[in-house]
């Protein structure tokens, strides 16, 4: 009988170790551990067996369940090891793959512009100042030798926050600020910003638009380093493909007083709907500081002459990337966006 065991035993473990599945171990367990297993009929033999042969085979028998037991638990484990590799390499990741490509923002062309022309003043020694764009009337118009009533100031009507305050007309203000900062000092500052005008929308006009201010003071400053200061930004920024002229014109904050148009873009000066038949497109006004502002801010101009310029961004922006409509700047159009 105990021969038999033996048997048995190699049998079941044999069986056991080449099932493939958690649930045909199961079966095979019971076939050899169950009520229907042949240790049931060595069971029934035993009733004919000595004392002495009884406790042999109770020990037999029980070092066979332990046995089959053990190889069970051994298989269990194999499989289970096996159920997680199958599963690791089904879930495996390929790192190697591309990912997907996640679309970067880019710069509005308007910050483009102002960052091209403060890298180009920089360049030139100048600093960058800033002002509020609530102004006090103070600063936009008094210090710029535009008293309250003087006719120049219809030109560039504004939003009142109150008849003392008002959203900023140009960055102009930002001449008077930096001057009663820096009082009896040299200056060479230029200054981007908002500013805004109840100045009807059209194709190169909007009620909101940016400038970028300039304003130099010494004691040798000329309308030549004017001329040649603003020639040379012109060249950087449009290189030698426009055509610029420089026009007498009027501010009240500088004499004399220059307008500088580009050549349109669109008729390259023919005359065009853009730029309303005349061939060209006006970007900046400039001049010499006028004594009465220098005066104003504690400057004598007997000692201290300068320049001073106000640069529309937006018009140059549209001459430099061919732009035919100003109001392209504030819709928030993507694909007008994604293209700078
Ligand atoms: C002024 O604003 C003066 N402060 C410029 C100045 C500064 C002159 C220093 C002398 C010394 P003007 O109103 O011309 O000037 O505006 C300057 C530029 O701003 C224009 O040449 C134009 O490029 C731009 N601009 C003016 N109005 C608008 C508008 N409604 N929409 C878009 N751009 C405008």
């Amino acid at each position: 009988m105990i021969k038999k065991l033996v048997e048995l035993q190699e049998k079941a473990k044999t069986e056991i170790m080449a099932v493939k599945t958690m649930h045909n171990l199961n079966e095979v367990k019971s076939l050899y551990l169950g009520k229907k297993s042949p240790l049931q009929e060595v069971l029934t033999q035993m009733k004919d067996l000595t004392v002495e042969e009884k406790k042999e085979m109770g020990i037999a028998i029980n070092a066979f369940k332990q046995a089959v037991e053990e190889f069970v638990l051994v298989k269990r484990d194999l499989l289970q090891k096996d159920l997680i590799n199958e599963k690791l390499e089904k879930e495996a990741i390929d790192i190697s793959l591309p990912g997907v490509k996640f679309k970067d923002a880019n710069y509005h062309p308007l910050e483009l512009v102002t960052r091209e022309i403060e890298e180009i003043f920089i360049g030139m020694g100048y600093n960058i100042a800033v002002g509020p764009e609530v102004e006090l009337d103070l600063y936009n118009f008094e210090m710029l030798n535009l008293p309250a009533g003087h006719p120049a100031r219809e030109m560039q009507d504004s939003f009142y926050i109150n008849p003392t305050t008002l959203l900023r007309t140009h960055t102009s203000p930002v001449q008077a600020r930096t001057m009663l900062e820096n009082k009896n000092k040299p200056i060479q500052i230029i200054c981007p910003g908002k500013v805004y005008r109840r100045d009807d929308d059209d194709a190169t006009h909007s009620h909101q638009f940016m400038q970028v201010e300039g304003l130099v003071l010494g004691s040798n400053v000329s309308m030549a380093d004017l001329k040649g200061t603003l020639e040379y930004l012109l060249k950087k920024m449009f290189g030698g493909d426009r055509v610029i002229r420089f026009r007498p014109s009027y501010f009240p904050f500088t004499e004399p007083s220059v307008e500088v148009d580009v050549s349109c873009f669109k008729c390259n000066g023919k005359g065009c709907a853009l730029c309303k038949q005349n061939g060209w497109i006006e970007i900046l006004g400039a001049g010499m500081v006028h004594p009465n502002v220098l005066k104003m801010a504690g400057y004598d101009p007997e000692v201290f002459q300068g320049f001073a310029f106000g640069i529309g961004i937006e018009r140059v922006a549209m001459l430099k990337y061919g732009i035919d409509d100003i109001r392209n700047f504030y819709t928030n159009d993507i694909r007008f966006l994604r293209q700078f």
